[in-house]
């Protein structure tokens, strides 16, 4: 048996890359579908190649190391969050694209793109990131700013990017990845409306992997998520979080809440703490109705 890394799957065959860069379309065993198990992009498998007239078998999924169900790809490990002065940055989205990451134990970076426009932007969202621990590059794919920085953060991991529609994730892959993708335009009618990527394939290039895929811009949070869960998500909170009078804390009007003396204080970005309060709503609201 080889080893390899599934591209793409479509019309029940994949695409698989073994580890000198070859080529494999095969099938996937019965048992998957038994088990309930769906072999995804990303997934790295145990595969029977073809020999003769009998095409190749997928046979078997190594342990993924994360896994994402909406859009359903597996061993992510960079979210690169795309944002742009316009359109106008929804931070609330990049919030949550951040918790999800964080909740799957992917690695997220933010990528504020069209700098080519000014460094306006990037040097807000700098600043209202700056206690996230994750990277903010600023980059543009029209003149090629920061590609190199965020090429850096890339190497070597399987990366995917997220954000807004218009903010140029198509624009900045092609770049980085010399390949001709549909940026800007309506490249497909589909019922339920436009979308420019329509399924989830794999590019590779010097080094760099990139999961190019639909659907990682609307998001809906786990319904799982337990309020306690939501503030270990924020590195800006860690500093503080054992203080607080009360244990566990949600960290919003609770009497002697460290981080939120820490906000007042102004040690925590504003912008970030009012976000954060508007996702704790929504989780809260989400826990009390998961049975429903
Ligand atoms: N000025 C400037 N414009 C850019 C840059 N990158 C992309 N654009 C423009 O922004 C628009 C949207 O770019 P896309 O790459 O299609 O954006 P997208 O994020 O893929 O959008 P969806 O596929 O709808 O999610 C296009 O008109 C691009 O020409 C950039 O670095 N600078
Ligand atoms: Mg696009
Ligand atoms: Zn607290």
């Amino acid at each position: 048996m080889m080893q390899g890394e599934i591209r793409e799957g479509r019309g029940g065959l994949y695409t698989v890359r073994d580890d000198s860069a070859q080529e494999h379309v095969l099938r996937a065993k019965k048992k998957f579908r038994r088990d309930g198990l769906t072999p995804l992009p990303g997934d790295r498998v145990l595969f029977t190649p073809r020999s003769g007239e009998e095409h190749g078998w997928l046979e078997e999924i190594l342990p993924r190391s994360s896994l994402c169900v909406r859009p359903p790809v597996a061993n992510v490990g960079l979210m690169v969050i795309v944002l742009a002065p316009e359109p106008v940055p929804d931070l609330l989205l990049a919030d949550k694209l951040l918790l999800t990451a964080s909740l799957q134990g992917i690695e997220a970076a933010i990528a504020v793109n069209k700098s080519d426009m000014g460094l306006d932007c990037f040097e807000q969202v700098k600043e209202t990131y700056a206690g996230a621990g994750v990277p903010v590059v600023a980059v543009s794919a029209q003149t090629g700013l920061g590609l190199d920085e965020l090429s850096d953060i890339m190497r070597g991991k399987l990366s995917c990017f997220a954000g807004q529609s218009g903010v140029g994730k198509s624009a900045l892959l092609s770049r980085l990845m010399g390949v001709e993708l549909v940026s800007g335009q309506i490249s497909e009618k589909i019922s339920r409306g436009r979308q420019t990527t329509r399924h989830t394939t794999l590019l590779y290039r010097d080094g760099l992997k990139v999961m190019d895929t639909p659907g990682f811009s609307l998001l809906d949070l786990p319904r799982e998520l337990e309020p306690e869960e939501l503030p270990r998500h924020y590195p800006e909170f860690a500093p503080y979080a054992g203080a607080c009078r009360f244990q566990p804390c949600l960290h919003i009007t609770e009497p002697g809440c460290a981080v939120c003396q820490a906000q007042r204080e102004g040690s925590i970005d504003p912008g970030r703490a009012a976000r954060y309060r508007e996702l704790m709503e929504i989780v809260k609201t989400q826990w009390r109705e998961r049975y429903d």
